[in-house]
This record gives C-alpha cells, structure tokens and sequence, in this order.
C-alpha cells in the first residue's frame, strides 16, 4: 500500500470539471427517490456497471440521462456540496466547475434554479471546507449556435458571478466556428472563453479554438500534439491545457494511461495541469488522477507538484487565495 498523504496534502486546483460529472450512481437513486423519478436502473451497483463507455458519444448518452434527477435548486446544491466535500478531502484547495445550463433548461428545468443552487453550495464550500470556486458556463457544441447566444443573453443576471463561459459535448462535427458569434458576443460582455479542443477532435479543432474563440485555456487538447507548429504555438504562449488523463482512458481516447502523450506534452514545455472532468465517470477524483499518473509514468514527487502548481496558476482565482495556495 503506497502513503498517499503527501499527495492529498498537496494544494491543488480542478479546472475541469463538470458538475453535473460529479453525480455518483448513489446520489442519483437519492435524489431519484426525492424527486419521484423512476430510473431504468434497478439499484446503484447495477448503474454502475452500465458505466462502460466505446467513446465520447457513448458516455454522453448515459450523462445527459442521468442528470434527469436534477430538478430543484436543492438538487444542484447538494450535488456541488456532495463534490467539494470530496474534493476537500482529496486536498483540492479551488476548483473551476462548469455547468451545462442547456442540459436543464430543455428539461423544463430554470437558469435560476441552476444558478441559485449552484452559487449557494459555491458560498458555502468556502465557509465548510475552504474551497474556493469559480463558475463556468459551457455551451453544448451538439445543438444550436443560436440556442447558446439565446442562453448568453438569458444569464445577464449572473455575469457578474461567471468566471468564464465553456463549450463542450460531443466534439466531432461541431467545430468551433460554429460558436464564433457566441464567442465573439462574450467577448464583447468581458467574460472570459474556455473550450473543449483536441479531445475527439484533430488539431485543427485546437487552432480553431484559438484563432476563432479566442480561449484563455483549452479543455483537453491532447491531440494537439499531432500539429508540430501547433505545438509550437501553444508552448510559446503557454497557453494552459487542461489534461483529463483517466477521462482519456475511461472514453478509449488511449488504451492505457501508459500510452498517453501527456509525458510528452510536459516534454515539450506545454503549460499541461491534470484534472478529472466528470469523476463519477472516470474513476475518481484528483488523488486517483494524480495516482494513476504516478503509476503509469513512474512521476515524482517534484513532478506531481509542478503539474499542481500549473493548476493553482490557471485556475480562475483571486491573487491573494492563489498566494495562499501557491
Ligand atoms: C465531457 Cl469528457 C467530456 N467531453 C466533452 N463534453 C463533456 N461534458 C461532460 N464531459
Ligand atoms: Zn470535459
């Protein structure tokens, strides 16, 4: 058995991570049951061994399914509180959540109640578990351009409490220019632009998001590593990567974490942090990614902590919390 305290007590930040991700197969029975909803599943084990996914697509079928127990601003609270008690534990110190405002609104289910539950457990995170947390907005990439503007504009009274707006879901077919007026509209309204890029799709999709959306980081981005001159580009400006190792190998993007490029990312000076993207998908937290790391590219303890000092460096943040942390 290894000692991995040093690694929980390590300060780390997520910067990927869907909220609604975090739903473990236990809480969706629990708030099934709250909420009256009959589910396909006949109890949480059963749920879980559904969780066996052939690619991107195949997981987000059974994630937008089980977000249906999400109905009351109730619900997104104790989802996020649920999260950043386990993250906590995991020495996470910040995370940047992203939400899927899209996912609920064509479920009947209000922008306000979202946000409300949401921004609640972010308030109370800090006081109960000192975790700090900024809010994402993500957009899906599989439905309307003009949905996402319309949505934009819906979330006027939350702008002041989002760190940035996010664009992710089924990646392949949906390239970035499909969002330039999305983008280029919260741009003009001063909020920052992260997007999903170079997880399913090329390298081009990478450019895209750089040159179309002028992102302040990319999501993934692992497969930015096929372009030379891309790679090239993105060590000059470091621009920050957010590297999702076993969502990677949990959606078969490589058949084992030892056949990632993520050693060669950081090889060639990428600016790369590592977090879990939906870990009650993919296999757990940030000490499991971590770990999983470790084991698979023999990574040290200086290594582990310059990858977290690029998370708390990223992470959307104030100064003075990043110098508590840092
Ligand atoms: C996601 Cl792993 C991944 N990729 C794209 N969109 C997502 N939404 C939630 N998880
Ligand atoms: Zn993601």
């Amino acid at each position: 058995i290894v000692n991995n305290n040093w690694l929980i007590g390590l300060p780390k930040a997520e910067l990927h991570l869907h909220i609604e991700g975090t739903l473990t197969p236990e809480q969706q029975f629990e708030l099934a049951k709250r909420n009256g909803i009959t589910l396909a599943y006949d109890s949480a084990q059963s749920l879980r061994a559904a969780y066996e996914f052939d690619d991107l697509s195949a997981f987000l079928a059974l994630y937008y399914q089980g977000m249906d127990v999400l109905i009351t601003q109730d619900d997104f609270y104790d989802l996020a509180m649920a999260y950043f008690e386990r993250a906590a534990a995991d020495g996470v110190r910040h995370a940047d959540i992203s939400f899927d405002p899209q996912a609920h609104l064509a479920r009947g289910v209000a922008l306000d109640t979202c946000f409300d539950g949401l921004l609640t457990a972010m308030r109370d995170a800090r006081a109960q578990f000192d975790v700090t947390s900024a809010l994402i907005m993500s957009f899906m990439r599989d439905r309307d351009a003009d949905e996402a503007l319309e949505v934009l504009e819906d979330a006027a009274p939350w702008y002041g409490e989002i760190a940035a707006i996010g664009l992710d879901s089924a990646e392949v077919g949906n390239p970035p220019e499909k969002f330039r007026e999305v983008f280029a509209r919260a741009c003009e309204l001063g909020l920052p632009r992260v997007a999903h890029a170079g997880e399913e799709g090329g390298p081009d999709y990478v450019t895209g998001a750089l040159d179309i959306l002028d992102v302040c980081r990319i999501d993934h981005g692992v497969r930015a590593m096929e372009d030379a001159d891309l790679v090239d580009r993105l060590r000059d400006s470091q621009m920050p990567l957010t590297v999702c190792p076993l969502s990677n190998v949990y959606l078969k993007g490589v058949a084992r974490l030892e056949d990632h490029n993520l050693p060669d990312m950081i090889a060639a000076g990428l600016n790369v942090n590592i977090n879990s993207d939906d870990p009650a998908y993919f296999g757990g937290g940030m000490v499991n990614n971590f770990l999983a790391c470790v084991a698979a590219f023999d990574w040290d303890q200086a290594t582990c902590r310059t990858i977290a000092g690029n998370g708390l460096r990223e992470a959307f943040m104030s100064d003075a919390r990043r110098e508590t942390l840092l």
